[in-house]
């Protein structure tokens, strides 16, 4: 009706917006993450589901599992990454350095074993991810099985994977920082498929059943073998989920085995 005073009065919408400041923003504000160093995703200290109860056996049981917060590589390290570290360093070049279906910068330096890639994160003032670490970056809390969530969530799934085939456009590997709309909860890409990437941890095959909540670090003893994550371009998208475990002799390099690494929060 015309001339009748609003039913909210204007004050009382300032006060609403005060209020909400003070007692829903301030907290979240003052909590404040720290600045990621370039290129990195910051992730907070908290619970996430691992595993999966109807998964593979070594992917059982699902167990939450709580990690210190952490940077994560929100990509693989690439080629033109690692280049930079050969020079500066000396460091041995990579397998397939001079193969020009892997060498262009933009793609994932592969042909790196688990000795190379601990030696690169160190050179960044890191480490590579523990298998937890990795998991609860690439899936977030949810238990998802894919980072972007259901397995045809987004209809076709050549336009967010790196897998086998070239329906995705790549037959081999893709560079670092294509597949976005692949992305996962905390905003990291090619977490399923592209390369596989090393882990920190020794691999265990019963390792969910006694593996401790807090940080879990892998088995104490050696083993023969380390983990990788996440699949690569020569598997299907049921191997690219990310709970899958593989892994293998650190001493090995191949043409699917890349990695992304972990900085500490201090
Ligand atoms: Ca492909
Ligand atoms: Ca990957």
């Amino acid at each position: 009706m015309p001339g009748e005073s609003p039913p909210f009065p204007l004050s009382a919408f300032f006060l609403h917006v005060i209020i909400t400041a003070l007692f829903v923003l301030q907290p979240h504000q003052a909590r404040g993450a720290p600045t990621p160093p370039e290129g990195m995703v910051y992730i907070p200290a908290g619970y996430f589901q691992m595993g999966a109860n109807q998964g593979r056996d070594d992917e059982q049981p699902m167990h939450f599992v709580h990690t210190s917060a952490f940077f994560i590589g929100k990509y693989e390290v690439s080629n033109a990454e690692y280049m930079e570290f050969v020079e500066t360093t000396g460091h041995e070049k990579p397998e397939y350095w001079d193969h020009p279906e892997f060498n262009a910068p933009g793609l994932p330096v592969v042909g790196v074993n688990w000795h190379d890639a601990m030696a690169y994160a160190a050179y960044k003032g890191g480490r590579l991810p523990t298998e937890a670490e990795w998991e609860k970056a690439a899936r977030g809390n949810d238990g998802r099985l894919w980072p972007w969530g259901e397995k045809w969530a987004k209809g076709f799934f050549t336009y967010f994977a790196n897998i086998f085939g070239d329906d995705d456009n790549f037959a081999r590997t893709a560079p670092v920082t294509y597949y976005e709309t692949g992305a996962s909860p905390f905003g990291l890409l090619n977490t399923a498929g592209n390369v596989w990437e090393w882990c920190l941890d020794w691999y265990d095959r019963g390792y969910y059943r006694t593996s401790p909540e807090f940080d879990p670090q892998g088995p104490e003893n050696p083993r023969r073998d380390r983990v990788l994550r996440g699949g690569s371009w020569i598997n299907d998208l049921d191997g690219v989920q990310v709970v899958r475990r593989a892994h293998n002799d650190p001493a090995v390099k191949n043409d699917i085995y890349g990695f992304r690494i972990v900085i500490p929060v201090h």
